[in-house]
């Protein structure tokens, strides 16, 4: 299959920052000749702005703008995005035009400025990608509208502020607990959620926050929190999605290099890349 790797290496509107660093860490490592060695026609790029002139908020959105033109361009290669925030869902989402979500993240993501006790712009990603804040900037990304919350499926969130588990549990967004996939196995526990999301329309953006695998499998942030999944369940899970639904694209997010000093999550990343690519595949 034809694919765009499409690195945007930012955490919070700065470049080579933090968790910025992961994509092209993933890059070095190998992820794209990974693709290529199963066949896969692979080009990547980066993807820049000049975003901290706009400061965080600004800043974050003119990548969320900059990325929704480079994944329409990307057409019709497979656009997988490398990047340093959740919010690169935003430029995907606008490239990709109206999809459901399959949000996979130790978080919710579900802060909006009111009630975020960090301030932490990122940790509002679901939350902006839902209609719940940031309506007018959200505005600016050519082809992004808000998700209904009914197209989306939240899995492996276990680390939830308290004003995020009010704000989850007033949604309308289905989830997918760890404990439960643990207990029934992957096919049991996301096929209902998935099966709703497909009669709601066929395509899905996959969003994977690395940060939802648990850490003995790889420590991916400084956010990392205990009781995430197994490389081999969200690989499963990928799979399953990409069997039911149309993924039109995906994210890999969240590497702070700094925080995996064995070197543990590059090879993590290439195999769920690698099955990510697979499943969108599977269906054409
Ligand atoms: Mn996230």
């Amino acid at each position: 299959m034809d694919v765009r790797i499409l690195a945007l290496p930012y955490d919070s509107g700065r470049r080579e920052w933090r968790m910025g660093r992961g994509p092209g860490h993933l890059l070095r490592a190998g992820l794209e000749e990974a693709l290529r060695g199963r066949g896969h026609r692979v080009t990547a790029e980066r993807v820049e702005a000049d975003a901290e002139a706009g400061g965080e908020v600004g800043g974050i959105f003119l990548l969320a703008r900059t990325l929704a033109e480079r994944v329409r361009e990307a057409a019709p290669a497979f656009p997988l995005v490398l990047a340093g925030n959740c919010s690169a869902a935003l430029g995907v989402l606008g490239g990709t035009g109206p999809a459901g979500v399959l949000w996979m993240d130790a978080h919710g993501d579900l802060n909006t400025p009111e009630s975020s006790r960090s301030g932490f712009v990122d940790g509002m990603s679901l939350a902006v990608a839902t209609g719940r804040c940031w309506t007018g900037i959200a505005g600016t990304i050519r082809g992004f509208l808000p998700v209904p919350d009914e197209s989306v499926v939240l899995a492996g969130a276990r680390d939830l502020e308290p004003g995020e588990r009010v704000i989850l549990a007033r949604s309308g967004i289905a989830t997918v607990e760890v404990p439960r996939v643990r207990e029934e196995g992957v096919e049991a526990a996301f096929g209902p959620a998935l099966d709703a999301l497909a009669e709601r329309g066929d395509r899905l953006y996959l969003h994977l926050d690395l940060d939802v695998l648990d850490p003995t499998e790889a420590t991916v942030n400084t956010f990392a929190a205990r009781g995430g999944f197994t490389l081999d369940e969200v690989e499963a899970a990928v799979r399953l999605a990409g069997s039911r639904l149309e993924i039109v694209g995906a994210t890999l997010a969240a590497y702070d290099p700094d925080a995996d000093p064995e070197g543990r999550v590059p090879a993590a990343a290439a195999r769920l890349a690698a099955a990510i690519v697979e499943s969108a595949g599977a269906r054409k």
